[in-house]
């Protein structure tokens, strides 16, 4: 019977603890296994390889994305880099031009010396992306809403230009959880979560997920867990677990509250320009609605009154957002991503994807609307 995500988020992966019936996945703190014989056992041999927590976790997390498999790691960016060890010097990898600052620096400080290639181009252009082709392009990353500009890019449309070329397409789906977008129902490989943000939900861990329903991928997934050993721990993987049971939950709360906060944003005339795709006026608008369920917690804007000082007057002003890195938690962040989470970006760089250095980036909790709406306005009060 295919169930619904709700009844997914709490089931899909877990059974009642086989030795006692416990309802709850035990966190199996274990780094071995007993075997009756040598290679006579219960299906694990060695925690770098499995783990019976995160197999939970996995089956969990893959029910979730519509996908055959998922493939934890330790954090999102070890997520990302066990991808990337599937390809071959010489390969060419084409990249949205709006990403998370970390992921632009594994891809250009990491695999950029081991010879792999990147373009990174403006994603929402299907022109610009055909003309970064070449004949050694063997995947494209996307993030779809941006980091931190919450642009929308049409994963269908850039997974038939690929698929038709013999390209992967990669998504990475942190901002818009697979509750909000299911990336592999419209055509992708691959699916990376910072579990780090909304999956664990509670800013209390760092995780990452790949999932795929293409076997080859799987394969190769399985093979860097094994011999780069980049896995989560088991404590780690039961919080996780227990975050996706509450996912469907979260994310209603972190939507409904952010379209509130962009909408008072949008109206305040100290504020600039608002970046949230639930606005009607959003560029990403309407794909939003074909492409995601709601539209995410992640609002970012500038002020009318664009010089830093300011914007570093209202980041720290605010009392229930916490100047802080990172998103998804329960808690309310506010952020400055020109010199925090995007800083390894260079300012040209940054420039040319339309990356304000003034730019503000809020990730919405869940708390009391009102007191979000109070705490920015008294923070916009003293600008
Ligand atoms: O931090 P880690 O779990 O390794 O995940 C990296 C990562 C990957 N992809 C996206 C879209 C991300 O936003 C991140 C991490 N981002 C932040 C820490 C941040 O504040 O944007």
């Amino acid at each position: 019977m295919p169930y619904r995500f709700g009844t997914l988020a709490i089931h899909a992966g877990q059974q009642p603890d086989p030795s006692t019936g416990a309802i709850m996945t035990p966190i199996y703190q274990t780094s071995t296994y007993v075997q009756e014989a040598p290679g006579r056992h219960k299906g694990h041999e060695y925690a770098r390889v499995t783990n019976p927590t995160r197999s939970a976790l996995e089956g969990n997390l893959a029910a979730l994305e519509r996908a055959e498999h998922a493939v934890c790691f330790s954090s999102g960016v070890a997520g990302i880099d066990a991808i990337l060890k599937g390809l071959r010097p010489g390969d060419h990898v084409i990249a949205t031009n709006d990403l998370y600052g970390g992921t632009y620096r594994l891809f250009r400080q990491v695999f950029e010396p081991f010879g792999l290639r990147f373009s990174f181009v403006d994603m929402r252009d299907l022109a610009a992306v055909e003309a970064a082709l070449t004949p050694s392009t063997r995947l494209l990353w996307i993030e779809t809403p941006t980091n931190p500009l919450l642009r929308l890019l049409d994963i269908r449309a850039l997974a038939d230009l690929a698929r038709s070329r013999g390209i992967d397409v990669a998504v990475d789906n942190t901002f818009a959880t697979p509750y909000l977008q299911q990336p592999l129902t419209l055509g992708a490989d691959l699916v990376l979560h910072s579990a780090t943000k909304y999956i664990g939900g509670h800013s209390d861990l760092i995780g990452g997920v790949v999932c795929t329903s293409n076997e080859a991928w799987h394969e190769k997934l399985r093979f860097q867990v094994k011999s780069t050993g980049a896995v989560p721990g088991p404590m780690d993987c039961f919080l996780m677990l227990r975050g996706t049971k509450t996912l469907h939950l979260r994310m209603e709360r972190h939507c409904a509250n952010a379209r509130r906060v962009a909408d008072f944003l949008a109206q305040h005339p100290k504020v600039g320009r608002v970046h949230y795709p639930g606005l009607p006026s959003d560029p990403g608008h309407e794909l939003a609605r074909r492409q995601m369920r709601d539209f995410g917690g992640m609002v970012s804007f500038t002020l009318a009154d664009d010089r830093i000082e300011k914007a570093v007057a209202v980041m720290t002003s605010t009392r229930v957002f916490a100047l802080a890195e990172s998103l998804g938690g329960v808690e309310s962040l506010i952020e400055h991503p020109a010199s925090m989470t995007h800083g390894s970006i260079p300012a040209e760089a940054r420039r040319a994807a339309g990356l304000d250095d003034s730019l503000i980036r809020l990730s919405v909790g869940v708390e009391d609307v009102e007191d979000l709406l109070e705490d920015l306005d008294q923070a916009l009060e003293r600008v």
